[in-house]
């Protein structure tokens, strides 16, 4: 029977549903794609910050993972919060005996309040074992310089290339600096696709003035979903920057804190 193309998120839950593992749903399925999901982490959080967080086993992750493989045929994975260095391997494990599936891995760090989401080791896990089986990393800023452990952000795109991710999105969010932000209008996001041929493409965004929630899960599900319905690359890159620019712009607050993307808006 013939049926949508399948994306699986690995990821945590985020009560509020405007990042983690409910971010990366709404994107899928807004985008026409049957969601998977391996949960990893039950986060506590509201708009406004985390509160706190349990992590999953590693063993009941990793069985989530196999035994939906086992059974669909999953086209692209999508890779969130994994919340143990634990986690961190075993999920590399899986992907190195699935070498033909997609991978967009988010390295995610903070929450988008800024709560502390992985440890150090986690981190140095994801640099040795995730980024060689990742086809593409979406690091913000901040997370492209611990993960490439360079101060230099011109080294950060091809240091994370020589880690062994084949593709590299450094996502330019967060970058605005105390002078940058008083300028009227704000500068725009700038991202930056570090490709596999060794080039580099700049990709302009317009900024809005408000802190989101939930904007780097939207983006990376969104690459996936469309790397899962078939597209090359760069070119599931840039239908997902036009999808977040659309969702960013209609964006809301739906509590008492941050904004997140309207992954809902008409496409
Ligand atoms: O956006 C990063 C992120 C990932 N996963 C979970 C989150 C967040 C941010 O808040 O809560 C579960």
């Amino acid at each position: 029977m013939h049926h949508p193309p399948i994306c699986m998120t690995i990821a945590g839950s985020d009560p509020g549903g405007g990042a983690g593992l409910q971010a990366d749903l709404t994107t899928f399925t807004r985008l026409g794609v049957h969601g998977a999901t391996a949960v990893t982490a039950i986060t506590v959080q509201d708009t406004r910050n985390v509160i706190d967080f349990d992590v999953l086993p590693a063993r009941r992750i990793a069985q989530q993972i196999e035994v939906t493989l086992a059974d669909l045929p999953v086209s692209a994975i999508k890779i969130g919060m994994l919340g143990s260095a634990e986690n961190v391997t075993a999920v590399a494990d899986i992907l190195a005996r699935h070498p033909h599936i997609p991978v967009v891995l988010d390295p995610v760090m903070v929450a988008g309040g800024g709560g502390a989401l992985a440890t150090e080791a986690v981190v140095d896990l994801t640099r040795e074992r995730l980024l060689p089986l990742a086809t593409v990393i979406t690091p913000n800023t901040p997370e492209a310089a611990r993960l490439s452990r360079h101060e230099d952000p011109a080294r950060w795109g091809e240091t994370l290339r020589a880690l062994g991710a084949r593709n590299v999105l450094i996502t330019g969010g967060h970058a605005l600096s105390e002078a940058e932000a008083r300028q009227n209008p704000q500068p725009p996001i700038v991202n930056e696709l570090y490709r596999e041929d060794g080039h580099m493409r700049r990709f302009e965004l317009p900024r809005l003035p408000f802190s989101f929630h939930g904007s780097g899960c939207t983006l990376a599900a969104a690459i996936a979903a469309f790397l899962a319905r078939g597209r090359d690359l760069e070119p599931a890159v840039i239908e997902a920057q036009g999808f977040m620019t659309d969702a960013i712009a209609s964006g809301y607050a739906p509590g008492k804190g941050q904004h997140v993307p309207n992954r809902l808006c008409p496409q």
